[in-house]
């Protein structure tokens, strides 16, 4: 299924009035509308292959149809999130569940929907039908030589695609653990993961990076061995300039500052990139910005500060990413929500007065330095992010289009009601 140009041509054009209308008053708002629209318009978030299907609790899975069967699928898939909304130009597979067949019709049907290939991630959290040994116990921490190989030989093959699709980093999620005080020795447990992760550092290209994940919780429910962004940072600090942090803000333990640990990580230059989601109670993986907007645009707020701080792009220089899971909404449609608000807090960050907000803080001026944010985020940035849309071809009213067009049900017509993606 196509989304043709046309088609969102004249949905724009319906629009239009309206738009422009709350843009003139946006631009009476915020000053330098200009700078953030294009920094909109260059502004990419990749899309997970295994969002693009239903997820599910170990309670259930209640699917809805027209899911991708294939890595062809999820790429199609891809491609209508970025044709309607210009900001998803990339995909991340997830291996052994995304292994092309061809890797050049993989390549050429990607480019055919601008996509890129972002970040390949391993998986040493679930055992194969042909794995020698299991992962039961751990992958890279484990007590056994032979699991350990076989995690690192995967990590190694994982690259080995990535550089055959044209991606260019690793990350690496660890489900590694205990579930009971005594079952591991974590000195241990740091030393073989460590170790492992040198011999997988060992084969990155010279051009890539290794993104290191935390997660405080599950599935371990004792301990886990890279569990926050501190022990991720100890790794990464150790392996070398290409290996990084990467902050899934759904893996943090409740009320912990991200923001912070963001800027922190920035200022060491061992951040490496994101996974949005929101959550409530831990990994819930909901919508970006659908419970805490506001710790969201804290978060860019930080990230635009400590990357202009460092004269980096915002675009290029680290890794943005959704990690969702959607069990009640169209996955596609709950995309598309998730980048709209991964682009407010964008636009809502780079419209904070700066040079105001230094002013308050050299002063102790906290009322004044609080409104500087609060203002930020009170105002309405829709219209800039629409503008950014609209300017790139992509559709004033993703969600809406999406609708009106019928695209899940075209998707169903083709691929039937009872599919199952692959992915978590
Ligand atoms: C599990 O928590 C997880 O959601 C991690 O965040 C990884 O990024 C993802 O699975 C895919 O491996
Ligand atoms: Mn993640
Ligand atoms: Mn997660």
């Amino acid at each position: 299924m196509l989304i043709e140009s046309y088609k969102i041509a004249s949905h724009n054009d319906d629009l239009l009035k309206a738009h422009k209308n709350k843009l003139v008053f946006t631009a009476s708002e915020i000053a330098e509308t200009e700078t953030i629209i294009q920094k909109l318009i260059d502004f990419q978030i990749a899309i997970p292959s295994w969002a693009l299907g239903t997820g599910g609790t170990r309670f259930g899975r209640f699917p809805g149809g027209g899911e991708p069967r294939s890595l062809e699928e999820k790429i199609e898939d891809v491609g209508l999130l970025h044709a309607l909304n210009n900001a998803s130009g990339a995909i991340s597979l997830h291996i052994p569940w995304d292994i092309p067949t061809d890797y050049q019709a993989i390549k050429v049907l990607a480019a055919q929907h601008n996509l890129k290939f972002d970040a390949v991630n391993s998986n040493t959290f679930q055992d194969q039908a042909d794995q020698a040994h299991s992962y039961k116990f751990g992958s890279l921490q484990n007590v056994n030589k032979a699991v350990r190989k076989q995690a690192i030989a995967h990590n190694i093959e994982v690259i080995q695609q990535g550089i055959a699709l044209g991606s260019e980093s690793l990350t690496v999620w660890l489900a590694d653990g205990s579930c009971f005080p005594g079952q591991l020795n974590f000195r241990k447990a740091y030393q073989n993961t460590l170790e492992s992760l040198e011999e997988i550092y060992a084969a990155l290209p010279s051009n890539w990076k290794l993104f290191l994940e935390y997660k405080c919780a599950e599935p371990n429910f004792y301990s886990t061995t890279v569990a926050d962004w501190g022990q991720s940072y100890s790794y990464v600090k150790k392996l070398g300039d290409k290996a990084f942090t990467l902050v899934d803000l759904g893996h943090h333990l409740p009320n912990a500052n991200i923001e912070q640990i963001v800027s922190l990580l920035l200022m060491e230059e061992k951040l490496g990139g994101f996974h949005f989601n929101d959550s409530k109670y831990g990994d819930d993986d909901l919508t970006a910005g659908a419970l805490k907007p506001y710790q969201l645009f804290l978060i860019f707020n930080e990230l635009v500060e400590g990357m202009d701080a460092r004269g980096m792009n915002h675009a290029k220089d680290l890794g943005w990413m959704i990690d969702a899971s959607h069990n009640v909404k169209d996955p596609m449609e709950d995309l598309l929500q998730s980048v709209e608000a991964i682009m407010v807090a964008y636009a809502q960050a780079l419209s904070v007065d700066r040079k105001a907000l230094e002013i308050a803080q050299n002063e102790n001026d906290v009322v004044t330095a609080q409104e500087i944010l609060q203002n930020a985020f009170r105002t309405d940035v829709r219209a800039l992010v629409a503008e950014a849309r609209l300017r790139s071809g992509a559709a004033l009213n993703p969600v809406g289009l999406y609708r009106d067009l019928a695209v899940r049900k075209g998707l169903i017509t083709e691929r039937g009601f009872k599919t199952i993606a692959t992915g978590l």
